[in-house]
Parts: C-alpha cells; sequence; structure tokens
C-alpha cells in the first residue's frame, strides 16, 4: 500500500498533521488535500481536539503545488489553473481561518508556493533556523495564491511583499521574524519541543475564547473602528457567558491557576 499522505496523531488535545510526500518536499497532491481537508473537518468537529498543528516530514514543509501533477501536454488544451484552488486550496485556507481553535504551523524546511500561503494561513507560525520561505510562484509564471496576496503584505509591508513576490527570492526565518512575517524562529532541534509545549497549553486554554479572539482579528482589516468596537463587544457578551470566563476570573481572585475546560 502507498504511505499515507497525511499522517495525523491526536495527543492532549492537539491533533498533529504532518505532511508525508518528503521525496517531493511535501508538496500538495489531490490526495493531499482531501486527506488534509478531512483532518481539519475532523478538528473542527471533536471536541476533544483544541489546538492542531501543521508540520512536514524530511527537509521540507510544504513546496506548494506537485507540479508533476501540473505537467503541460503539447497539443491538449491548457488547463484551467483556477481549478485548483476553487477546489482545494481556496478552501483549506478558509478553513484555517475559520477553525475556531489555534492551528500553529511549525515550519521544519522549505515553504514554497502555496506552501508558503499554508503557513501563512496558520494562527501562529514557528521556523526552525533552516527554514526558509519562497513566494516561488513568478519563478514559473504564476501568480501568488492561496492567500497570499493577502497576509503578505498584511504580515511584512507592501513593499517588502512586492519584492519578494516579484524576485521569488527565498527568505531565511530568521528575517522572516525580523520583519514580522512569522512568530519565531528557532534553532531546528528545539523546534518541536517547543510547538508541542505551546500546542499543549493552548490545547488547555479557554478554547471558545480563542475562536472568538482568531474571529474579531480575522475581522479587523475589513472593519471600521467602530464596526470592530461594536465586534468586539458582542463576541465579549458571548465569551463573558462561558464556563471559562467565570473560571478564569474566580481563579485569578482565588491566586491559583485555572482550569479551562474550552467552554
Ligand atoms: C517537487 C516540487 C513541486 C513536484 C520540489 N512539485 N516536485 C496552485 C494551483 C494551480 C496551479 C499551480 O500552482 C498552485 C500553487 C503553487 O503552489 S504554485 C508553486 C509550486 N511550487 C513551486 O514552484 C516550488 C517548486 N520547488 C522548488 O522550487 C524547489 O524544490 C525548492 C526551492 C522548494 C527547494 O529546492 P531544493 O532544496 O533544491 O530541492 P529540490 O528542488 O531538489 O527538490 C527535491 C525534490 O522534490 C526534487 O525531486 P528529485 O526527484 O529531483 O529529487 C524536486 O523535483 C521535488 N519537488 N518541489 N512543487
Amino acid at each position: 500500500m502507498a504511505e499515507e499522505p497525511l499522517l495525523v496523531a491526536v495527543a492532549d488535545g492537539v491533533a498533529t498533521l504532518t505532511l508525508n510526500r518528503p521525496e517531493r518536499l511535501n508538496a500538495f497532491t489531490a490526495a493531499l488535500h482531501e486527506a488534509l481537508a478531512a483532518a481539519l473537518e475532523r478538528a473542527a468537529r471533536d471536541e476533544t481536539i483544541r489546538a492542531v498543528v501543521i508540520t512536514g516530514v524530511g527537509r521540507g514543509f510544504c513546496a506548494g503545488q506537485d507540479l508533476s501533477e501540473r505537467k503541460p501536454v503539447p497539443g491538449v488544451e491548457r488547463r484551467d489553473a483556477g481549478q485548483g484552488l476553487e477546489r482545494y486550496y481556496n478552501p483549506l485556507i478558509r478553513r484555517l481561518r475559520g477553525l475556531e481553535k489555534p492551528v500553529i504551523a511549525a515550519v521544519n524546511g522549505v515553504a514554497a508556493g502555496a506552501g508558503a500561503s499554508v503557513a501563512l494561513a496558520c494562527d501562529i507560525v514557528i521556523a526552525a533556523n533552516s527554514a526558509s520561505f519562497i513566494q516561488a510562484f513568478s519563478r514559473i509564471g504564476l501568480v501568488l495564491d492561496a492567500g497570499s496576496t493577502w497576509f503578505l503584505p498584511r504580515l511584512a509591508g507592501s513593499a517588502r511583499a512586492m519584492a519578494l513576490a516579484l524576485t521569488g527570492e527565498a527568505i531565511p526565518a530568521l528575517r522572516a521574524a525580523e520583519w514580522g512575517l512569522i512568530w519565531k524562529s528557532v534553532p531546528d532541534e528545539t523546534l518541536m519541543t517547543e510547538v508541542g509545549a505551546l500546542a499543549t497549553r493552548l490545547a488547555q486554554g479557554p478554547t471558545h475564547a480563542y475562536g472568538l479572539i482568531k474571529r474579531a482579528l480575522g475581522r479587523s482589516s475589513i472593519n471600521s473602528l467602530d464596526a470592530q468596537l461594536n465586534l468586539e463587544r458582542d463576541l465579549q457578551r458571548e465569551a463573558g457567558r462561558t464556563d471559562d470566563a467565570r473560571e478564569g476570573i474566580t481563579a485569578f481572585l482565588e491566586k491559583r491557576p485555572p482550569k479551562f475546560i474550552g467552554r
């Protein structure tokens, strides 16, 4: 039987999704997309999963679309590149952003093309010092996709976004962290322990409030301040009614650590 393209492990409230096509730097095939979509749907449904980690096997995080699935065939009509986005990448990015639980990208190696977009779509990105991010699209005559034209200027500023996009130059993890593209860059050998500790901590946190925080920050880039203030009021109303908010405030006043249940 062929190797599974995605390894899924659930422990201590954390679902770790490991892209498993190391010989292709974990490039996306239809099978990998389908497995990842199913795993993220499960993560959304399963109340015992309270944080998600995405990482890759081998020396790459993800090299974007597997280009061998896109090989041009002479004499055959050119394929519709938008179709792959419509069918796989856009739903994936929407799923990551819409999942009301923290998602951490543990970027273990190169993240190129849509692989970089997927990393940037995660809530917290921690990369190994040896990792890099490449807007590889223009190198092959394509346009940034899977959300990169939205994420890059917001994270790195428009000057850096434009130069990264047009040159397709690799940006090392340390610089990506300095530029605010990612949360941090850590020594390779500590990446998974550091991500594991953070994911476990988040999985013991106020999951419902985390989901609302994601929703609020997601809207902030399109809302006016006025609309955002109203949204914060509504979401705070919802958070304030949870068992976790009651526990958090009580624990603070009793000078003890809170024990959150995620609701
Ligand atoms: C690969 C790939 C790959 C297949 C490495 N595919 N084999 C959406 C929808 C519709 C249309 C198209 O696109 C999209 C979104 C996109 O993501 S477009 C962008 C697609 N990705 C790229 O253009 C990146 C292609 N890869 C590279 O440029 C390099 O591999 C990087 C810079 C990532 C790493 O370089 P190296 O460290 O030198 O590794 P390598 O190139 O030797 O790769 C190792 C192997 O993996 C190699 O195979 P081989 O049989 O020679 O060992 C590569 O052919 C294979 N591989 N990326 N995307």
